[in-house]
């Protein structure tokens, strides 16, 4: 069983797209075990991103990131971080293939809609960065009710 972090980012929030999202990753079987509706500030958004600080893009991504609000998501499952970054598809959605949500709800680079971690490492740091000092991921697992 594996974790990964997935976000939807402020465009995907603002356009009313957090059940269509939220639905397919349950429809694939990927199990819920945290979420929370939250702005981030730019200290969170450039530690999120930290990885592309050197990039021509990073301070439009960094205002982009803290411009709304957000949706941050515990998924798990088998293989979740690989599978859920299928169902996302590519960066840019143009080149996105069909059914992935940011070919179905996205035109742009820079808005494309949602986040998803790209290794179980990246997963981990990302879930310790938005959810640390959150109840324990156990104790959300359970309030969940579905048997654990
Ligand atoms: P994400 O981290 O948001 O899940 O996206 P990703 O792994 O598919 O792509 P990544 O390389 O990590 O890029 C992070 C975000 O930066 C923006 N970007 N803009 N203008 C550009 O060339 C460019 N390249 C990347 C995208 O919004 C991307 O999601
Ligand atoms: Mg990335």
């Amino acid at each position: 069983m594996e974790r990964t972090f997935v976000m939807i980012k402020p465009d995907g929030v603002k356009r009313g797209l957090i059940g269509p999202i939220i639905t397919r990753f349950e429809q694939k079987g990927f199990h819920l075990a945290a979420m929370k509706l939250m702005r981030i500030d730019r200290a969170l958004a450039e530690r999120h991103y930290g990885e592309h600080q050197d990039r021509p893009f990073f301070g439009e991504l960094v205002d982009f990131l803290t411009s709304g609000q957000v949706c941050a998501m515990v998924w798990e499952g088998q293989n979740a971080v690989a599978n859920t970054r299928a169902i996302i598809g590519a960066t840019n959605p143009v080149q996105a293939s069909p059914g992935t949500i940011r070919a179905d709800f996205a035109l742009d680079i820079a808005s494309n809609i949602v986040h998803g971690s790209d290794s179980p490492e990246s997963a981990q740091r990302e879930i310790a960065l938005f959810f640390d000092g959150a109840p324990a991921l156990e104790t959300m697992y359970r309030m969940t009710g579905d048997g654990a």
